[in-house]
Protein backbone atom coordinates (compact mmCIF):
# COMPACT_ATOMS: atom_id res chain seq x y z
CA UNK A 1 0.00 0.00 0.00
CA UNK A 2 1.66 3.26 -1.33
CA UNK A 3 2.46 6.15 1.48
CA UNK A 4 -0.26 8.38 -0.27
CA UNK A 5 -3.51 6.21 0.67
CA UNK A 6 -1.34 5.73 4.21
CA UNK A 7 -1.47 9.32 4.72
CA UNK A 8 -5.21 9.57 3.36
CA UNK A 9 -6.34 7.20 5.74
CA UNK A 10 -4.79 9.24 8.66
CA UNK A 11 -5.43 12.52 7.77
CA UNK A 12 -8.21 12.84 10.03
CA UNK A 13 -5.81 12.11 12.87
CA UNK A 14 -2.77 13.55 12.62
CA UNK A 15 -3.07 14.68 16.08
CA UNK A 16 -2.70 11.23 17.69
CA UNK A 17 -1.63 9.07 14.52
CA UNK A 18 1.78 9.55 13.36
CA UNK A 19 3.41 7.23 10.58
CA UNK A 20 7.13 6.59 10.15
CA UNK A 21 7.68 5.69 6.35
CA UNK A 22 10.91 3.93 6.70
CA UNK A 23 9.90 1.61 9.59
CA UNK A 24 6.31 1.40 8.26
CA UNK A 25 5.20 1.98 11.65
CA UNK A 26 2.00 3.74 13.33
CA UNK A 27 2.74 5.55 16.37
CA UNK A 28 -0.86 5.71 18.42
CA UNK A 29 -1.56 7.84 20.97
CA UNK A 30 -4.92 6.88 22.99
CA UNK A 31 -6.44 8.94 25.77
CA UNK A 32 -5.05 6.17 27.80
CA UNK A 33 -2.33 4.70 26.52
CA UNK A 34 0.29 4.73 23.56
CA UNK A 35 1.32 1.89 20.78
CA UNK A 36 3.32 1.19 17.98
CA UNK A 37 2.07 -1.12 15.19
CA UNK A 38 3.92 -2.07 12.47
CA UNK A 39 2.04 -2.53 9.14
CA UNK A 40 4.60 -5.15 7.88
CA UNK A 41 3.10 -8.02 9.91
CA UNK A 42 0.15 -5.95 11.38
CA UNK A 43 2.30 -6.48 14.44
CA UNK A 44 1.85 -4.67 18.20
CA UNK A 45 5.24 -3.97 18.76
CA UNK A 46 4.16 -1.72 21.70
CA UNK A 47 1.89 -1.22 24.59
CA UNK A 48 2.37 1.52 27.22
CA UNK A 49 -0.41 2.33 29.33
CA UNK A 50 -0.14 5.87 30.86
CA UNK A 51 1.99 5.73 33.52
CA UNK A 52 3.14 2.12 32.90
CA UNK A 53 6.11 0.66 31.42
CA UNK A 54 5.27 -1.28 28.17
CA UNK A 55 3.68 -4.33 28.68
CA UNK A 56 5.11 -5.49 25.42
CA UNK A 57 8.56 -6.89 24.67
CA UNK A 58 10.57 -6.43 21.90
CA UNK A 59 14.11 -7.30 20.94
CA UNK A 60 16.70 -4.45 21.11
CA UNK A 61 18.70 -6.69 18.46
CA UNK A 62 15.30 -6.57 15.86
CA UNK A 63 15.21 -4.09 13.16
CA UNK A 64 11.97 -3.03 11.51
CA UNK A 65 13.26 -3.18 7.87
CA UNK A 66 10.48 -5.41 6.37
CA UNK A 67 12.99 -8.10 6.10
CA UNK A 68 12.37 -10.53 8.46
CA UNK A 69 10.03 -11.47 11.08
CA UNK A 70 9.78 -8.84 13.77
CA UNK A 71 11.00 -10.70 16.76
CA UNK A 72 8.59 -9.29 19.87
CA UNK A 73 5.39 -7.52 20.32
CA UNK A 74 2.52 -9.59 19.29
CA UNK A 75 3.67 -11.45 15.73
CA UNK A 76 0.74 -13.33 13.74
CA UNK A 77 0.74 -16.93 12.89
CA UNK A 78 -1.49 -17.45 10.26
CA UNK A 79 -2.19 -19.93 8.19
CA UNK A 80 0.04 -22.15 10.07
CA UNK A 81 1.69 -22.12 13.64
CA UNK A 82 5.08 -23.74 14.06
CA UNK A 83 6.50 -25.64 11.29
CA UNK A 84 4.42 -25.87 7.70
CA UNK A 85 2.47 -29.64 8.42
CA UNK A 86 3.60 -30.77 4.95
CA UNK A 87 6.61 -28.76 4.19
CA UNK A 88 8.97 -27.33 6.35
CA UNK A 89 11.02 -25.25 3.36
CA UNK A 90 7.89 -22.63 3.91
CA UNK A 91 8.13 -19.75 6.48
CA UNK A 92 7.72 -20.67 10.10
CA UNK A 93 4.57 -19.77 11.47
CA UNK A 94 3.36 -19.08 8.56
CA UNK A 95 3.34 -15.94 5.85
CA UNK A 96 1.24 -13.51 7.80
CA UNK A 97 3.88 -12.09 9.93
CA UNK A 98 6.02 -11.36 6.92
CA UNK A 99 4.04 -9.94 5.14
CA UNK A 100 3.17 -6.04 3.92
CA UNK A 101 -0.84 -5.61 5.29
CA UNK A 102 -2.54 -2.36 4.26
CA UNK A 103 -3.86 0.19 6.65
CA UNK A 104 -7.98 0.18 5.78
CA UNK A 105 -9.19 2.36 7.97
CA UNK A 106 -8.12 4.52 11.73
CA UNK A 107 -11.34 4.99 14.19
CA UNK A 108 -11.88 7.50 16.93
CA UNK A 109 -13.96 5.12 19.55
CA UNK A 110 -16.05 6.96 22.38
CA UNK A 111 -13.47 7.55 25.87
CA UNK A 112 -10.32 8.25 23.23
CA UNK A 113 -9.78 4.94 22.18
CA UNK A 114 -8.31 4.13 18.95
CA UNK A 115 -9.33 1.53 16.53
CA UNK A 116 -6.82 0.39 13.55
CA UNK A 117 -7.87 -1.90 11.24
CA UNK A 118 -5.62 -3.37 8.65
CA UNK A 119 -5.80 -6.57 5.98
CA UNK A 120 -4.19 -9.18 3.38
CA UNK A 121 -5.53 -10.22 0.42
CA UNK A 122 -4.62 -13.43 -1.21
CA UNK A 123 -2.72 -12.90 -4.17
CA UNK A 124 -0.90 -15.43 -6.91
CA UNK A 125 2.08 -14.86 -4.93
CA UNK A 126 0.29 -15.99 -1.45
CA UNK A 127 -1.80 -19.37 -3.48
CA UNK A 128 1.94 -20.55 -4.03
CA UNK A 129 2.46 -21.09 -0.22
CA UNK A 130 -1.81 -21.93 0.76
CA UNK A 131 -3.80 -22.07 -2.54
CA UNK A 132 -6.75 -20.34 -1.33
CA UNK A 133 -8.80 -17.26 -1.79
CA UNK A 134 -8.54 -15.53 1.44
CA UNK A 135 -8.97 -12.30 3.49
CA UNK A 136 -7.38 -11.76 6.97
CA UNK A 137 -8.17 -8.67 8.96
CA UNK A 138 -6.44 -7.65 12.27
CA UNK A 139 -8.48 -5.19 14.09
CA UNK A 140 -6.50 -3.29 16.80
CA UNK A 141 -8.14 -1.45 19.53
CA UNK A 142 -6.02 1.34 21.63
CA UNK A 143 -7.14 2.20 25.05
CA UNK A 144 -7.04 1.57 28.68
CA UNK A 145 -6.45 -2.09 27.32
CA UNK A 146 -5.14 -3.35 23.54
CA UNK A 147 -7.63 -6.07 22.01
CA UNK A 148 -5.93 -7.22 19.15
CA UNK A 149 -8.66 -9.27 16.70
CA UNK A 150 -7.59 -11.84 14.02
CA UNK A 151 -10.40 -12.15 11.26
CA UNK A 152 -10.06 -15.06 8.44
CA UNK A 153 -13.00 -14.36 5.86
CA UNK A 154 -12.83 -17.57 3.12
CA UNK A 155 -13.48 -15.85 -0.29
CA UNK A 156 -13.35 -18.78 -1.97
CA UNK A 157 -15.11 -21.70 -3.31
CA UNK A 158 -13.48 -24.59 -1.67
CA UNK A 159 -12.68 -25.05 2.56
CA UNK A 160 -9.08 -24.79 4.01
CA UNK A 161 -7.71 -25.59 7.55
CA UNK A 162 -5.85 -23.03 9.31
CA UNK A 163 -3.62 -22.63 12.60
CA UNK A 164 -2.98 -19.80 14.44
CA UNK A 165 -1.55 -17.86 17.19
CA UNK A 166 -1.35 -14.32 18.37
CA UNK A 167 2.28 -14.73 19.27
CA UNK A 168 2.37 -12.21 22.47
CA UNK A 169 5.72 -11.17 24.20
CA UNK A 170 5.70 -9.70 27.35
CA UNK A 171 7.58 -7.78 29.14
CA UNK A 172 9.02 -8.89 32.91
CA UNK A 173 11.45 -7.56 35.22
CA UNK A 174 12.93 -10.90 36.32
CA UNK A 175 11.25 -14.13 34.61
CA UNK A 176 12.60 -15.88 38.03
CA UNK A 177 9.83 -13.33 40.44
CA UNK A 178 7.41 -14.30 37.41
CA UNK A 179 4.63 -16.52 37.96
CA UNK A 180 1.95 -17.74 35.41
CA UNK A 181 -1.38 -18.11 36.81
CA UNK A 182 -4.26 -19.77 34.81
CA UNK A 183 -3.55 -22.78 33.85
CA UNK A 184 -3.62 -24.89 36.90
CA UNK A 185 -4.99 -28.81 36.20
CA UNK A 186 -5.02 -28.30 32.23
CA UNK A 187 -3.34 -30.67 30.05
CA UNK A 188 -0.60 -29.46 27.90
CA UNK A 189 1.76 -31.13 25.04
CA UNK A 190 5.34 -30.22 25.79
CA UNK A 191 7.12 -29.47 22.36
CA UNK A 192 10.61 -30.07 24.04
CA UNK A 193 9.64 -33.45 25.68
CA UNK A 194 7.22 -34.30 22.88
CA UNK A 195 4.52 -35.67 24.99
CA UNK A 196 0.88 -34.82 26.84
CA UNK A 197 1.53 -33.73 30.79
CA UNK A 198 -0.95 -32.45 33.08
CA UNK A 199 0.29 -29.39 34.87
CA UNK A 200 -0.92 -29.12 38.49
CA UNK A 201 0.90 -26.38 39.79
CA UNK A 202 -0.59 -22.97 41.12
CA UNK A 203 1.45 -20.77 39.19
CA UNK A 204 4.27 -21.85 36.53
CA UNK A 205 7.55 -20.37 37.24
CA UNK A 206 10.43 -20.67 34.44
CA UNK A 207 13.56 -21.92 35.57
CA UNK A 208 14.62 -23.65 31.85
CA UNK A 209 13.65 -23.45 28.42
CA UNK A 210 9.85 -23.93 28.20
CA UNK A 211 8.04 -24.84 25.20
CA UNK A 212 4.13 -25.67 25.96
CA UNK A 213 0.73 -25.45 24.27
CA UNK A 214 -2.00 -25.92 26.53
CA UNK A 215 -5.60 -27.27 25.80
CA UNK A 216 -7.09 -24.16 27.64
CA UNK A 217 -10.16 -22.55 26.58
CA UNK A 218 -9.07 -20.46 29.85
CA UNK A 219 -10.28 -16.96 29.05
CA UNK A 220 -8.18 -15.36 31.70
CA UNK A 221 -4.57 -15.59 32.64
CA UNK A 222 -2.58 -13.68 34.49
CA UNK A 223 1.83 -12.69 34.58
CA UNK A 224 1.95 -11.63 38.28
CA UNK A 225 5.35 -10.33 39.16
CA UNK A 226 6.86 -9.12 42.88
CA UNK A 227 7.61 -5.73 41.33
CA UNK A 228 5.46 -4.70 38.35
CA UNK A 229 1.80 -4.98 38.41
CA UNK A 230 -0.08 -7.73 37.14
CA UNK A 231 -0.41 -8.32 33.46
CA UNK A 232 -4.12 -9.85 32.52
CA UNK A 233 -4.54 -11.32 29.35
CA UNK A 234 -7.86 -12.85 28.44
CA UNK A 235 -8.90 -14.86 24.62
CA UNK A 236 -11.65 -15.63 22.60
CA UNK A 237 -12.13 -18.28 20.89
CA UNK A 238 -8.96 -20.23 20.73
CA UNK A 239 -8.41 -23.81 22.55
CA UNK A 240 -5.05 -23.64 22.74
CA UNK A 241 -2.31 -20.78 25.15
CA UNK A 242 1.06 -21.48 24.25
CA UNK A 243 3.53 -20.42 26.95
CA UNK A 244 7.41 -19.86 26.04
CA UNK A 245 10.44 -19.29 27.11
CA UNK A 246 13.70 -19.85 25.14
CA UNK A 247 16.23 -20.02 28.53
CA UNK A 248 19.90 -19.58 28.09
CA UNK A 249 20.88 -21.68 24.97
CA UNK A 250 17.93 -20.97 22.97
CA UNK A 251 18.31 -17.59 23.06
CA UNK A 252 22.21 -17.92 22.65
CA UNK A 253 21.43 -19.39 18.91
CA UNK A 254 19.20 -16.81 18.03
CA UNK A 255 20.77 -13.36 15.88
CA UNK A 256 17.66 -11.14 16.84
CA UNK A 257 17.49 -12.03 20.79
CA UNK A 258 19.83 -10.84 23.16
CA UNK A 259 21.96 -13.41 25.20
CA UNK A 260 19.85 -12.27 28.49
CA UNK A 261 17.24 -11.47 26.55
CA UNK A 262 15.42 -14.46 28.07
CA UNK A 263 15.55 -13.09 31.98
CA UNK A 264 13.27 -10.22 30.62
CA UNK A 265 10.43 -11.54 28.29
CA UNK A 266 7.68 -14.26 28.60
CA UNK A 267 5.41 -15.57 25.70
CA UNK A 268 1.86 -16.34 26.25
CA UNK A 269 0.25 -16.88 22.83
CA UNK A 270 -3.75 -17.20 22.29
CA UNK A 271 -3.96 -19.88 19.75
CA UNK A 272 -5.65 -22.67 18.34
CA UNK A 273 -3.13 -25.69 16.98
CA UNK A 274 -4.39 -28.60 17.56
CA UNK A 275 -7.20 -29.54 16.54
CA UNK A 276 -7.09 -26.81 13.28
CA UNK A 277 -9.57 -24.28 12.39
CA UNK A 278 -11.57 -25.80 9.06
CA UNK A 279 -13.58 -22.73 7.99
CA UNK A 280 -16.06 -23.21 5.06
CA UNK A 281 -15.94 -21.12 1.61
CA UNK A 282 -17.56 -18.06 2.13
CA UNK A 283 -17.19 -18.55 5.75
CA UNK A 284 -15.37 -16.35 8.64
CA UNK A 285 -13.60 -17.18 12.18
CA UNK A 286 -12.22 -14.81 14.46
CA UNK A 287 -9.79 -15.22 17.67
CA UNK A 288 -8.75 -12.27 19.95
CA UNK A 289 -6.62 -11.72 23.09
CA UNK A 290 -7.40 -8.64 25.28
CA UNK A 291 -4.27 -7.26 27.48
CA UNK A 292 -4.52 -5.16 30.40
CA UNK A 293 -2.50 -4.65 33.79
O1 LIG B 1 5.48 -20.34 20.26
C1 LIG B 1 6.63 -21.04 20.63
C2 LIG B 1 7.45 -21.31 19.38
O2 LIG B 1 6.75 -22.15 18.49
C3 LIG B 1 8.78 -21.89 19.82
O3 LIG B 1 8.89 -23.26 19.47
C4 LIG B 1 9.81 -21.00 19.10
O4 LIG B 1 10.09 -21.51 17.82
C5 LIG B 1 9.04 -19.69 19.04
O5 LIG B 1 7.72 -20.08 18.67
C6 LIG B 1 9.63 -18.61 18.17
O6 LIG B 1 9.54 -18.96 16.82
P1 LIG B 1 10.23 -17.95 15.74
O7 LIG B 1 9.96 -18.58 14.41
O8 LIG B 1 9.59 -16.61 15.92
O9 LIG B 1 11.70 -17.91 16.13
Amino acid sequence: MENSKIFSVLEQYKDNVKYEIEKKLLRIKSNHSYAEISLYGAQVVSFIPNDQSDLLWLSPLTELNQKKAIRGGIPICWPWFGKHPQNDELPQHGFARISQFALDTITNLPDGNINAQLSLVSTPASKQLFPYDFKLVVDITVGQQLKVSLTTHNTGSEPFAISEALHSYFSVNDISETHIKGLKNTTFFDQLKSKNMQDLSEAIIVTQEVDRIYQADKQALEIEQTSKPTIHITQENCHNVVVWNPWISKAQSMQDFPNNGYLNMLCIESANISPEINIAPQATHQISQTIFD
